[in-house]
């Protein structure tokens, strides 16, 4: 059987999708959580000095390294059964409802970039109108089933989770998937659907990981002590 270890901080952040789709796929792997204090000598050990990184460790005792989230993502899409059907070209716009997603993320890191938290706050009131919810709105008009792509949990689904569940820890009630939630019923049910087996078990373990918290006071992320 193969194993994987992933190796990246005590936080959610880069990482948090890979370790959905492990755990929803019931793979085995560890999570190896690196020390800030150990990242010096870890460094130049990675393919390009930076976590996340999959050690993948087949049944015939050989092993491999993969950098960089986006390919470890579609590496263990792939592995794990999360691509949907065989055509290279489901399989890219996979790949585009996940990178689409990736926007609406650094659309949120932009408004946590401002120099005050009130210019933060907003920023992100702003985002919750307008960005957020156009972003979100393309989205429902992608979705083709019961699922993005049918009748089965693919990685854009898993995306979406991730998405969902970020929304949520910064913004509470005030996500656009809960006060809009009539305007996106398709990727409201995928959410639901997910949340009520083993990706909810994930996001409700996962609560307790990360250095990595959102601060509402400040509308910003920060790191606490390790
Ligand atoms: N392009 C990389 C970026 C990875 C990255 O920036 N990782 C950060 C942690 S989130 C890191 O390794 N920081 C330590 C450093 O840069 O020394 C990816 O998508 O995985």
């Amino acid at each position: 059987m193969t194993t994987y270890e992933l190796h990246y901080f005590n936080a959610a952040a880069r990482a948090d999708l890979s370790r959905l789709m492990l755990d929803f796929a019931g793979a085995s792997y560890k999570n190896v959580l690196v020390k800030g204090v150990e990242w010096g000598t870890k460094q130049d050990t990675t393919p390009f000095g930076k976590i996340p990184v999959l050690v993948i460790n087949d049944a015939d005792g050989s092993t491999k390294e993969l950098a960089e989230t986006s390919a470890i993502e579609t590496y263990l899409a792939e592995v794990l059964g999360l691509m949907p059907g065989s055509s290279p070209f489901e399989r890219a716009e996979t790949l585009s409802v996940v990178s689409a997603f990736v926007d609406l993320e650094d659309n949120l890191v932009a408004a946590s970039l401002g120099a005050t938290s009130e210019a933060r706050k907003t920023a992100h009131e702003k985002a919750l109108v307008e960005s957020v919810p156009a972003y979100l709105r393309y989205q429902e008009r992608f979705v083709r089933g019961t699922y993005y792509f049918g009748d089965k949990v693919t990685y854009a689904d898993l995306k979406l989770y991730q998405i969902a569940f970020k929304l949520e820890e910064m913004y509470g009630a005030s996500s656009p998937l809960t006060t809009r939630a009539a305007d996106f019923p398709k990727l409201t049910k995928i959410v639901e659907s997910l949340a009520a087996g083993k990706a909810g078990d994930y996001t409700r373990n996962r609560r307790i990981l990360g250095i990595r918290q959102w601060f509402k006071d400040e509308w910003t992320w920060g790191f606490v002590a390790e």
